[in-house]
């Protein structure tokens, strides 16, 4: 938190994205931390300084800042994201938004936490009642920008973009929000939030994997898991899809 007055310290500010100092400064503290207790372990993260190919039964994934862009504009909304997979199972996760205090943490048998007190996800059941978190995908700004966007507002009583995969899924874990959507997050963004929002009683599913990390994701309530597949899925068909 002491770091809060270096927002604007970035190596890159593009038009889709921002290459921050502390994304790299925050990852590399991360893994020492790590390393130093788990010597062998490998590490997978955003700005991952670790080893190029995990191959020890234990996998950290680490988001540093989730959200840079909003953590860069000064928005709250944004977090540090940890998971610990053993054998390809995430056993552990955690997202913590710092300005705004919330921890939000679960291990593969236990309950989805947030601040220390057990959390479910909503009841809602009609997907046009739904509230569901998405992203911009505005890459390239071509005609196929905003589509998503669009399906999303169509089939959903409101759609919310509010720039971190990873509290959105939170707010899907706690029951503010009914589900999370986007076209391409990487496994940084959602490996601690996914296994939160199933130890919350929810759904998770990658709709597509793409190399490097890549996938169309979506985490549900469980309730209206099924309704939102039927209308994203048919979307992703045409990129290259790896499921
Ligand atoms: C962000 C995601 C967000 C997505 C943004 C960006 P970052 O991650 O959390 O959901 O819409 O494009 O990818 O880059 O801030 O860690």
């Amino acid at each position: 938190m002491n770091n809060l007055e270096r927002r604007g310290d970035c190596n890159s500010n593009l038009r889709n994205d921002v290459k921050h100092k502390l994304d790299i400064e925050a990852q590399q503290v991360a893994e020492s931390v790590i390393m130093n207790v788990f010597p062998e372990h490998d590490i997978l993260g955003e700005e991952s300084c670790g080893k190029p190919t995990a191959t020890a039964d234990w996998l950290w994934i680490i988001d540093p800042i989730d959200g840079t862009i909003n953590f860069f504009h000064g928005l709250p909304w944004w977090c540090c994201s940890v998971a610990a997979r053993y054998k390809g199972t995430t056993v552990a996760g955690s997202v913590f938004l710092p300005e705004l205090n919330m921890l939000f943490e679960a291990v593969c048998d236990g309950e989805a936490l947030f601040n220390g007190r057990p959390i479910k996800v909503s009841s809602t059941s009609d997907l046009s009642l739904a509230m569901i978190a998405t992203g911009a995908d505005k890459w390239d700004l071509d005609k196929r920008s905003f589509r998503f966007m669009k399906k999303v507002s169509e089939m959903a009583q409101r759609p919310r973009i509010l720039g971190a995969a990873a509290v959105d899924m939170c707010m899907v874990a706690c029951g503010r929000m009914d589900g999370y959507f986007e076209s391409g997050i990487y496994t940084w963004d959602m490996a601690a939030a996914a296994l939160i929002v199933e130890r919350a009683g929810g759904e998770t599913e990658t709709l597509c994997q793409y190399p490097k990390h890549r996938m169309a994701f979506l985490a549900t309530n469980g309730h209206i898991h099924a309704a939102c597949r039927k209308h994203l899925l048919p979307m992703l068909s045409d990129r290259s899809c790896q499921l």
